[in-house]
């Protein structure tokens, strides 16, 4: 096992509904357009990743009232840009901490001199904030390869960012092990050919993870155990380095 491959919106830090979406909102209100992305609507537009890809989706499916501009996608970028700032604020603010059981995690494997790397869909900026604010200063030294973003063609599902790492870091596919935590999520690493061990969060708790080799609540600590959904039980309290590599030896 040469690699520990991290997802962040929902796996690392539940950045989803009080993060990602109120900087959209945020973003929104501050170039006056009155579209406001409620909690359930947020739900439905997850479908879609990428933040600029999400907000073209709401103007095709939702139409809403915005002005008429000669680029649209330069009009989305810019709307974006002014997004990321905001969710760099609410990092900065300290307003989403990792979920748990992550430091435990990736402490573990740090301190066992086990590689780890990121591969999201978000903008980078957003990881950089999240690990300085969230983790520790300088967080991002500990990760060989940080994938995120347009740094490839296609975002999830599409395998192109866990591809993307993996040629980074010069792995196969079958010497690495992902964490994820949504469909998208998985869809993506299956399909780069990683085995994925998955924490459900509230938007994703009734997705198809049978794909998964293991499916958990959370990663969890000893006073705060996780609770095993799907996949092989250790009898542990937490998902620790031991029963990760007990899965990825499987
Ligand atoms: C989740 C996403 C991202 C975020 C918003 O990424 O799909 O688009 O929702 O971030 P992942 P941006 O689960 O792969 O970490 O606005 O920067 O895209
Ligand atoms: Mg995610």
């Amino acid at each position: 096992m040469k690699a520990l491959i991290f997802d962040v919106d929902g796996t690392l830090a539940d950045t989803e509904r009080d993060g990602h979406r109120v900087a959209f909102n945020l973003a929104f209100a501050e170039a006056g357009l009155g579209w406001e992305w409620d909690e359930a609507l947020y739900g439905e537009l997850l479908a879609v990743t990428g933040g600029k890809e999400r907000i073209l989706n709401y103007i095709n499916t939702n139409n809403p009232e915005r002005p008429e501009v000669e680029d649209l996608s330069a009009w989305i970028a810019a709307l974006h840009a002014s997004k990321t700032r905001h969710f760099v604020t609410l990092m900065e603010a300290g307003k989403i901490p990792l979920r748990s059981g992550v430091r435990r995690l990736l402490t573990e494997a740090h301190d066992a001199g086990v590689p780890l790397a990121i591969a999201t869909t978000t903008t980078p900026q957003n990881v950089s904030a999240l690990l300085e604010n969230a983790l520790f200063p300088g967080a991002e030294s500990w990760f060989e390869v940080i994938g995120a973003g347009d740094i490839v063609p296609a975002k999830k599902p599409a395998p192109d960012i866990y591809t993307y790492v993996m040629e980074q870091m010069r792995l196969k596919p079958e010497e690495c092990i992902a964490f994820e935590d949504s469909s998208n999520g998985i869809r993506s690493s299956r399909a780069a050919g990683l085995r994925t061990i998955v924490t459900v969060n509230g938007y994703t708790a009734d997705e198809d993870f049978s794909e998964a080799v293991l499916v958990l609540d959370q990663m969890g600590e000893a006073a705060d155990p996780c609770r095993v959904i799907a996949g092989k039980e250790m009898g542990k309290q937490c998902l620790d380095l031991e029963w990760v590599r007990a899965l990825w030896e499987a």
